[in-house]
């Protein structure tokens, strides 16, 4: 059977790397059949060992290299010149036969959110077997408005892809219980969430807002993340959890 593929999207630093790592260990702990694919060509130090990594491919160094450019522009060039090379990685990949392809997305996320690259990635498979999992990171989180950027970046990727999404609270291990809480009633209740950029001051943009927020509930991303901790391994379950809820109804895969 084709493969699920679990696409980890976040801002910078908010985890995915971890988080991608501890999925992985997890898969294996539980006996899965699962692979991990890097698509960040400009990271240096990944932390695992992936089983397909796009830096075989093309490289943030060598593009500067070659082409004379900064860091920024050779990620935006290898963004594009790896979207070529799509057609060769999606084959390295089938080859392994997995049940699920974890994908680690570049460090920068408007490289995924933006550029046509990943659209193009995307579309290289089924596109009935992708699902995003997007990464809140809590240190932008624990903020009222920086909840709300972060909210409105992941419908941005939402309206984008057609793949299902899922919101997780990054590095949750970071956040004490209060802040947690906090968090997560905001994102399941829109009025608290205005509530709260009214006591923070912020009444014209909470008008904005609202707005924003009824059309964030439209598209169905105004629920309560699930936290997770990539460092203290916790939470993992239930993301795989609402994966096969997403694909199979809450039916195990491993069970057929
Ligand atoms: N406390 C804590 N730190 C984490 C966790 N996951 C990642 N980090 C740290 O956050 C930083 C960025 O992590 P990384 O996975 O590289 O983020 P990425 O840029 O989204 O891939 C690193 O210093 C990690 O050690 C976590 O679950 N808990
Ligand atoms: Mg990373």
């Amino acid at each position: 059977m084709d493969p699920i593929r679990i696409f980890i999207v976040g801002t910078a630093g908010s985890g995915k790397s971890t988080l991608t790592q501890a999925f992985k260990l997890w898969m294996d702990s539980q006996g899965y059949n699962a692979i991990t694919v890097n698509l960040d060509p400009g990271v240096e130090e990944l932390g695992y060992a992936p089983d397909v990594d796009v830096r075989d491919w093309v490289s943030v160094k060598d593009v500067m290299a070659e082409r004379g450019l900064g860091p920024n522009g050779a990620q935006i060039a290898c963004a594009d010149i790896a979207a070529l090379q799509f057609p060769k990685i999606s084959t390295v990949i089938e080859g392994f036969r997995a049940d699920y392809v974890l994908i680690d997305t570049p460090g920068q996320i408007e490289l995924f959110a933006f550029r046509e690259a990943s659209s193009v990635f995307l579309n290289a498979f089924s596109t009935d077997r992708n699902i995003i999992i997007f990464v809140l990171d809590p240190t932008v989180a624990r903020n009222t408005a920086g909840l709300v950027s972060l909210l409105m970046l992941s419908s941005s990727i939402q309206f984008r892809f057609s793949a299902p999404m899922d919101l997780v609270l990054g590095k949750s291990d970071l956040l004490d219980d209060e802040e947690l809480e906090r968090i997560l009633e905001h994102c399941s209740n829109p009025e608290s969430l205005l509530f709260a950029l009214g006591e923070a001051g912020m009444d014209m943009r909470a008008v904005a807002a609202t707005e924003f927020l009824k059309a964030m509930e439209a598209l169905g991303v105004m629920h309560a993340p699930k936290p997770v901790s990539g460092i203290e391994m916790s939470g993992i379950e239930d993301i795989y959890n609402s994966i096969q809820q997403a694909f199979f109804g809450g039916e195990d895969l491993a069970s057929d």
